[in-house]
C-alpha cells in the first residue's frame, strides 16, 4: 500500500533529497510550506508537479493540524527550522520560536490527529557545541553555543519527551554538517565553492571569511537523508548520530575549492571580524558506529568529492548565465 509523508522544510536542502528519495520509493509526499511573496522553489522545481503541497508555518498551530489531517502521514520529517547559526544571534527570539517551539507545535499536531504516525527530528551536532568528548556519540552531553543549538536542545528533549509520554514513535538524527550544490549562499562550503567559480570565472576578486580556524565533519546531504528514512523503518524509535568520521579545517575546505579551479586561495581570502561569531563551535567529529550497525547506513560520498561536486556546480552555472547574457 502506498505510504503517505509529510515533510515540513521541504523547500530547504534536505527537504529536496528526501522528497525525491521518498518519491522514488513510491511514497505520496506532501510538502509544508510557507507562503513568500516571491516564491523560492529552486530546490524542488523539478518535482514540484509531484509533490502536493500544503500551505503552513511552524508558528502558525491551526495549520499545523490542518496539514496532519489533509496529509494523514505514515512517516512525519520535521525539518522546517531557522537553520542558520549566524542568524540565531541577530534573532535569537524567532530561532527560539522556529526551531525549538516549532517543534512542540508539530508533535501536538501529530498526536491530536495522527498519533501512531513515525515522526522524525532534524536534531544536529551544533547541540554539543563545546564539545564535552571526542568523537561525539549519542551519549555526548550537549553543551551549545549559539542561541541556534540550544533551541536545537530544545527541539531534541522535546521529541524524547514525546516518546516517553505518549509513546509515539518520535526519534531525532542528531546530523553532523551535511552540504550539497542545494546547500544556502550563507553557509560556509557553499559560500567558498560559489566564491572560487565567481573568482575564476573575474565576477569577484575577493572573498571575505571568518575563523578559518574550526573543524567541522562535513558530509553530503544526499546520504543523510536516507539515514532518516532507515530511522523511521525501526520497530522502535531510537536517536543516532550520523556523521563521516573525519574532521577538517576551514581552510582545508577552501584549499580544495579553490585548489579545483587552480586558484591560490591565499591570493583572493581576506579574513572580516565580521564574519567571526560571539562564541565558536570549534571541533566537531561524529561517531556514527550506532547507525552503521543498526541501520546499516553507509555513508557514499567523501568529503574531497563533494567538495569538488559543489564546486563544478557553481561554475557551470554561473558560466551559463554569462554565456546567457551574452547572447
Ligand atoms: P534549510 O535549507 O535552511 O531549510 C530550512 C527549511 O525550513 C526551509 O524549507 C524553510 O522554508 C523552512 N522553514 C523555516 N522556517 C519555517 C517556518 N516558520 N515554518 C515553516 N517552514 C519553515 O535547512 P537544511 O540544511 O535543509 O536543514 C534541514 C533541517 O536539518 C533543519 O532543521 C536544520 O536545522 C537541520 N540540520 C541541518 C544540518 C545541515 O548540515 N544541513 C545539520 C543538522 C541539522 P523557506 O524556504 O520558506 O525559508
Ligand atoms: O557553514 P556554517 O555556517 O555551519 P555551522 O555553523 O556549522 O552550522 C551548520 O551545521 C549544523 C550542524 O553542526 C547545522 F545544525 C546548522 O543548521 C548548519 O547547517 O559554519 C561552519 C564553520 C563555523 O565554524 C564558522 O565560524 O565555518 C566557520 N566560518 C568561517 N568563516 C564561516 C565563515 N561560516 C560562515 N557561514 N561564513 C563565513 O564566512
Amino acid at each position: 500500500m502506498t505510504k503517505n509523508a509529510l515533510i515540513t522544510g521541504i523547500t530547504g536542502q534536505d527537504g529536496s533529497y528526501l522528497a525525491e528519495l521518498l518519491l522514488s520509493k513510491g511514497y505520496k509526499v506532501y510538502g509544508l510550506r510557507r507562503r513568500t511573496s516571491t516564491p523560492i522553489m529552486d530546490n524542488i522545481q523539478h518535482i514540484q508537479d509531484e509533490i502536493e503541497f500544503i500551505e503552513g508555518d511552524l508558528l502558525d498551530q491551526g495549520s499545523l493540524h490542518q496539514a496532519v489531517q489533509v496529509s494523514n502521514p505514515d512517516e512525519v520529517y520535521n525539518l522546517a527550522a531557522q537553520s542558520f547559526v549566524g542568524t540565531s544571534w541577530d534573532q535569537p527570539a524567532l530561532t527560539g520560536q522556529f526551531t525549538a517551539i516549532g517543534v512542540t507545535h508539530m508533535l501536538e499536531a501529530v498526536r491530536y490527529n495522527k498519533p501512531d504516525a513515525k515522526f522524525y527530528q532534524a536534531s544536529s551536532s551544533e547541540m554539543f557545541g563545546k564539545v564535552q568528548e571526542t568523537p561525539q556519540t549519542e551519549t555526548t552531553p550537549f553543551y551549545p553555543r549559539s542561541p541556534y543549538g540550544v533551541a536545537k536542545v530544545y527541539g531534541h528533549w522535546i521529541t524524547v519527551n514525546y516518546r516517553e509520554s505518549y509513546n509515539m514513535f518520535a526519534c531525532s538524527g542528531i546530523l553532523f554538517n551535511h552540504e550539497s550544490p542545494r546547500r544556502g549562499v550563507e553557509f560556509v562550503t557553499r559560500k567558498v565553492t560559489d566564491a572560487a567559480a565567481r573568482i575564476k570565472l573575474g565576477l569577484q576578486k575577493e572573498l571575505r571569511m571568518g575563523n578559518l580556524d574550526a573543524r567541522r565533519d562535513w558530509g553530503f546531504a544526499g546520504d543523510y537523508v536516507e539515514a532518516m528514512w532507515l530511522m523511521l523503518q525501526q520497530d522502535q524509535p531510537e536517536d543516532f548520530v550520523i556523521s563521516t568520521g573525519e574532521t577538517h579545517t576551514v581552510q582545508e575546505l577552501v584549499e580544495v575549492a579553490f585548489g579545483r579551479l587552480g586558484l591560490r586561495w591565499q591570493d583572493h581570502v581576506v579574513i572580516d571580524p565580521k564574519f567571526v561569531r560571539p562564541a565558536e563551535v570549534d571541533l566537531l567529529l561524529g561517531d556514527c558506529t550506532q547507525a552503521k550497525r543498526k541501520l546499516g547506513w553507509e555513508l557514499k560520498v567523501g568529503f574531497e568529492q563533494m567538495i569538488n561536486m559543489m564546486v563544478d556546480s557553481d561554475f557551470n552555472r554561473l558560466k551559463n548565465t554569462l554565456r546567457e547574457q551574452l547572447v
